[in-house]
């Protein structure tokens, strides 16, 4: 393992000013997203949608790197360019995600566990010889009557730090994402008790595995009251609370957090980010890899027209834009309704 190689490129996703552009969605996903404006998901328009996102004038600016999916690694622009080529020549890093998606986890109602280690080692060779520089493996943590157990937890967080230590063996930086999930009716307290949890088992195992803390990125949720709870807290608390909660679990030694938006509006997803970044200097950088708060505004403008490619591209250099000012620490909330 080449330390000084994988703390380069971790540094590199997490620059200041810059964020990571989730465009990872997996065939089932990538599908949901186009039946929300009626487009069908066929192989060239999910190329030209990515297409759309990846070649956005300005939006190099603010993105340090993108997460792809197995099929959008191989596609390429209308001009023949392979995804990964054109966007290291931009200097934005491409990555791959690589689990195999959270299945049920075996007598525990519920709750699952992401699959994929298997043939990892090679599947990453490939990946490293296509271009990807990183990967991604997203742990699937629901809060409920009775879950996440203690064995849901521990089970995640050893195939995150399996799937870690396999990818720095094969010079690719790990994003380890254990995902708390917003879902549920749950207050923001509840939502602090599993994330500290989720997140002391994960470094736990990261340690025990031997993990190249300088080279890996975190994604994790915000600490934030669940979707359907009557009371939602308030942007601030949500700030105060996912940072008390990061200082408490995560070694000062991992250069840079980047958080997952998890169903958050897009507004929503930047000023949470802005106002953490506005909270005074952190031991890590504290940015955006975001899938949907950065994509919903482009994917509606487009809806599948090639004549809304342009406005499509605006529309993302735009979300874009505004959480890299957030995650610089400069964004305000009066910006939203400013013209780029
Ligand atoms: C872009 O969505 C990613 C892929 O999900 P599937 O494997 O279900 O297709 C997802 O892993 C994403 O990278 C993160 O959850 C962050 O995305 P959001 O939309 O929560 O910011």
């Amino acid at each position: 393992m080449n330390r000084s190689e994988l703390e380069r490129v971790a540094r590199g996703m997490v620059a200041k000013g810059k964020g990571i552009l989730a465009a990872d969605e997996s065939s089932g996903t990538i599908r949901k997203r186009f039946d929300s404006i009626r487009v069908e998901s066929t192989e060239e328009l999910r190329r030209s949608y990515r297409e759309m996102l990846f070649t956005a004038p300005g939006a190099a600016g603010s993105i340090s790197a993108v997460i792809f999916y197995d099929e959008t690694l191989r596609q390429k622009t209308k001009d023949g360019v392979p995804f990964p080529e054109y966007l290291t020549r931009l200097g934005i890093i491409p990555g791959i995600k690589v689990d195999a998606g959270a299945k049920p986890l075996a007598a525990h109602p519920g709750e699952t566990i992401t699959e994929g280690l298997d043939g990892l080692r090679e599947r990453l060779v490939e990946y490293h010889g296509l271009g990807a520089r990183f990967a991604k493996w997203r742990a699937v943590i629901d809060i409920g009557d009775g879950i996440p157990s203690r064995y849901g937890i521990e089970a995640n967080a050893e195939a995150l730090a399996r799937y870690a230590a396999l990818c720095q063996e094969q010079q690719i930086v790990p994003i380890v994402e254990p995902e708390v999930l917003m879902d549920g009716g749950h207050s923001i307290e509840r939502c602090e008790e599993v994330t500290n949890a989720v997140l002391e088992a994960v470094f736990d195992r990261l340690y025990m595995a031997r993990i190249h803390l300088e080279g890996m990125v975190l994604k994790p949720n915000m600490v934030i009251s669940g979707k359907k709870a009557t009371n939602r807290a308030a942007p601030e608390q949500v700030a105060e609370a996912t940072l008390r909660c990061l200082r408490r679990r995560v070694p000062a030694a991992v250069p840079g957090i980047a958080f997952l938006s998890g169903g958050q509006s897009p507004s929503e997803a930047t000023q949470h980010l802005g106002l953490m970044n506005r909270a005074g200097p952190q031991p890590w950088a504290l940015t955006f890899s975001y899938g949907r708060a950065l994509q919903e505004t482009a994917l509606k403008a487009w809806g599948g027209a090639p004549a809304n490619f342009g406005a499509g591209q605006k529309a993302f250099a735009r979300r874009a834009q505004l959480n890299g000012l957030a995650a610089a620490g400069l964004y305000e909330a009066s910006m939203e309704s400013q013209a780029a």
